[in-house]
Parts: structure tokens; sequence; C-alpha cells
């Protein structure tokens, strides 16, 4: 063989050679690129949790700072001004506390009179009043239908078919599954309504929108209710007694149970640390002994993250009793 056509071979294959390793250098930095993305997100997450654990401490300081200093709580109070959005290492975070027992606690219709109260707050919203009634069906231990209600036998006949909880709701999410609740009647009550781990039907006065008053109280109408709650923001009850002596003239007083003094709080945490936006809401409860607890803390889908998934395993992302 010639020396030239063995050049040539020579050359073809450096030629090749330096392609080969080329493709690998590209697929080796692809590698790298994507693995310190994933210790970026790792990183992100991390920091998104000890962040909303420090925001969860805080909330949690100053509840017990406002028990120390007050014995009724309203919306003037420094919690329920929450703080503003504030810069933290590459990122911000922002909290915020809301009365849950300014909202009515879904757990309380197995008491007839916060039943009462639940079929108004349909109404007031303009929703079929007899939806009550299912949410009992779906809570009371027994399997008797009530009017316009749903038990398991009305479960079972849905694809797929699944049965009555007939036991306290976990989360607001599982009103998706009562029957009547869809996507619409879930938005347009979930602003008024919360859920408990008990049957308390407390409902703070101090705190109750004008929707959950009008609700409260037979025969009040929501403009008079709105009228109300803005003297009242201004002007706090200091008793359920203050409260009742303030109603207009021709109203009775709600005979379900009212505080002006409030036991568990619900606390939104939006945080945003590279590329991570969360939002997380916990119920915390105080406690008499200057102490909290927290109930839960679980993930909410960030506003505008499109409807919740309609099928009934979307409830699975609760997670009761989980630690922040
Ligand atoms: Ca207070
Ligand atoms: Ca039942």
């Amino acid at each position: 063989m010639s020396a030239r056509p063995q050049r040539g071979i020579a050359l073809v294959t450096a030629v090749m050679i330096v392609a080969i390793a080329a493709a690998i250098a590209v697929q080796i930095a692809f590698a790298h690129q994507v693995w310190f993305r994933q210790m970026e997100n790792v990183a992100d997450r991390d920091a998104t949790d000890w962040l909303r654990r420090g925001a969860l401490h805080w909330a949690s300081l100053a509840l017990l700072e406002d028990a120390a200093q007050n014995s009724t709580d309203d919306l003037g109070e420094s919690w329920a001004m929450g703080l503003p959005t504030l810069p933290v290492e590459g990122g911000t975070i922002k909290v915020s506390i809301e009365d849950a027992q300014g909202r009515f606690n879904l757990n309380s219709v197995v008491n007839p009179a916060s039943l009462q109260v639940f079929s108004s707050l349909l109404g007031v919203l303009q929703l079929n009043p007899l939806l009550a009634n299912a949410v009992l069906d779906w809570i009371d231990s027994d399997s008797v239908a009530s009017a316009g209600g749903a038990e398991d036998v009305d479960y079972l006949s849905l694809n797929p078919p699944y049965r009555a909880a007939n036991r306290p709701m976990a989360s607001v999410e599982e009103l998706r599954l009562i029957r009547g609740f869809d996507a619409k009647t879930v938005a347009a009550l979930l602003p008024y309504v919360t859920v408990l781990p008990l049957a308390t039907n407390d409902i703070n006065v101090n705190t109750a929108s004008p929707v959950v008053l009008a609700a409260l109280v037979p025969g009040l109408d929501l403009p008079t209710a709105q009228r109300i709650a803005e003297v009242r923001d201004s002007t706090p009850y200091k008793t359920v007694d203050d409260f009742k002596s303030k109603l207009p003239r021709g109203l009775t007083a709600p005979t379900v149970g009212m505080v002006v003094k409030t036991d568990f709080f619900l606390v939104t945490l939006d945080t945003s640390i590279g590329r991570h936006e969360r939002r997380s809401e916990a119920l915390l409860q105080r406690l008499s002994n200057k102490s909290t607890t927290l109930i839960w803390h679980r993930p909410q889908p960030l506003i505008g993250s499109g409807e919740p998934d309609e099928s009934p395993s979307s409830m699975g992302s609760d997670e009761p009793g989980k630690s922040p």
C-alpha cells in the first residue's frame, strides 16, 4: 500500500475521533447542566422548607404575643395585618394569618343549629340550601339520607363508586366528593368555610365576614351585615353580649355558639425562592396554656394554576398531621 491512501485513512480517522469526542463533550456538558439545575432545584426546595418553618414559627409567636396582651381577637390586631412581602436570600416570603373561626366550620353541621347556619350561608351565596344536608350525610355516622342529602347508596352508584366518609372532614377540598358540590359551588363557598378538627360551632363575631354574619343572624340581609361589619371593624365587640346588643332592632340573636376570642388560625405562606414559587396553608391552634400546636400544614395550588382535577382521586394531597 502506498503512503498517500494510508495518510488519507489516518486523516478520516482523526476527523471521526474529533467528531465523536465533540459529541461526547456536548453530552457531558448537557448532563452537567441538567445535574446542576437539579441541584439548584433541591437547594431552592430546601431553602423554601426552612423558610416556611421559620414563618410558621413567626406566626405562632405573633399569636402568643397577642394572647398575652388581650383576651379578644379582632381584625385590627397585629396578627391580622400579616407581614409585608419580605425579601430573603434568593427570593421573597409573604405570611398572612386569618382567623379560622371567622369562617363556618363544616364539621359543626352535626349540630342542628349550625346546620341551619350553613343552610343560610348557602342561601346568602345563592346556592341551594339543601346542599347543607348533603354535607351532614357525608359527616354523620349513619347511612340514612336527609332531604337533598346523599349516602353510600348514592355514591356507590357513581363511576368510580365510593362511600360516604361518615366521619368529620379532614379538608375543605373533600367537599368536591359530596353530591351537588361542583367546582363552581366549592369555589363560591371556599372563602367562607373551613374544617376544624372538632365540631366546634363557635364563630368569632369580631372576624366573621359580612356573608358569614348574614348567615349567622336569622333575618339579617347582606347589605345590613356589611354595615354592621364596617362599624365593628372600627369598634370591635368586647363580648358576645356586646354584639347581640348592637344588632339592629327586630333581629333575634343567633342561638349557635359565638365568641370574641379565637383558638384556630389559618396561616398562608407564599414563598418564591429561585425558580420555586410555592403556597402552603397551615392550621394553628392557640392553646390555653400559652402555646400553639400545628394541626396541619399542606401545599396549596397557586392562584391561576387552573381548575382542580375533577376526579375523586385528586383528594390525595391531604396530609393531616404532617409537620411543616
Ligand atoms: Ca387578640
Ligand atoms: Ca352518613
